[in-house]
């Protein structure tokens, strides 16, 4: 890279990938993957990757809730390849691609891209014992919608079938009936978004005593729409930026094997949306 030059589509801060320059681990990789196809209410998450990026330039690099610097390890890998209209082929790519990353010590930090992504991710983590942190508006576990297995609308349930220990869902606030009789009966977590806002020093203890491999997985529509409106299915009576970034924070020292930040539809620089998501990635990359 030429001195005082920059990639205007990388995460701000984040290093060059070259394989043969690498750290030691543990490191990350920003992995956009601008996949939408799935999408029934607002389409537009292919953009969510690089909008995500760009509101990230407004970052600076000492945090200051957190007194941290953003970690030296993380690296700019680029966006997936995806194949739109074809789930199967993108989700192939994209469990190649984090197989990759995971042969090369590097965990990824995925930018959706909708919420079906999550599961190719997991797929290629192939762990016995791992709890999914999901925080989201909604529940995602219809067996099919619209007859589709394969769904932003079904990602958990997906995900379920993958086996992994433990399912605890954050900032639910609409679902079908079959899909909350489908949590109880298998003893998935689900908290939802008032209970949540009411009960935040709760929520906190809970995930600060999550032992074993994490994955986070975040929608963002899991924010009130004021703010986050630039999302796929938005939904009134969120949380607010603080809330989840307290629940974040207690992440610190944690397992955490993969991380995502899906569901972005923002297509402008300096949307609200886009600025949550990045600073959620950057409070991670931060911790
Ligand atoms: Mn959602």
């Amino acid at each position: 890279m030429l001195l005082y030059t920059e990639s205007p589509l990388k995460f701000a801060f984040s290093r060059e990938f070259e394989i043969e320059g690498l750290k030691p681990a543990p490191a990350f990789g920003i992995l956009g993957v601008p996949f939408d196809s799935t999408a029934t209410y607002i389409p537009g998450a292919r953009f969510g990757p690089n909008a995500i990026r760009a509101a990230s330039y407004n970052l600076e690099k000492y945090n200051f809730s957190l007194n941290k610097k953003p970690a030296n390890n993380f690296y700019e890998i680029g966006n997936l390849e995806v194949v739109h209209g074809n789930f199967q082929k993108t989700s192939k790519y994209l469990e190649s691609t984090v197989k990759e990353l995971l042969n090369n010590q590097i965990s990824p930090v995925v930018l959706g891209g909708e919420h079906s992504i999550s599961y190719s991710i997991l797929n290629a983590l192939n762990l016995d014992n791992i709890t999914v942190l999901h925080f989201d508006a909604h529940m995602d576990l219809r067996d099919s919608y619209q007859g589709d297995k394969y769904s932003h609308a079904t990602v958990i349930r997906r995900i379920y079938d993958l086996n992994p220990d433990e399912i605890i869902q954050i900032g639910i606030r609409s679902a079908d009936e079959d899909e909350v009789e489908f949590a109880k009966e298998t003893g998935i977590s689900y908290y939802n978004s008032n209970w949540v806002k009411n009960n935040l020093s709760d929520i906190e203890y809970l995930i600060s005593n999550i032992r074993g491999s994490i994955y986070v997985t975040v929608d963002i529509d899991v924010l009130d729409p004021s703010y986050a409106p630039s999302v796929g299915t938005p939904c009134p009576g969120g949380l607010n930026p603080q809330e989840l970034q307290k629940l974040i924070y207690c992440l610190e020292g944690k397992d955490v094997v993969g991380f995502d930040v899906v569901e972005v539809t923002s297509r402008c620089v300096g949307d609200i949306t886009s600025m949550n998501a990045a600073q959620v990635v950057y409070d991670f990359i931060c911790l």
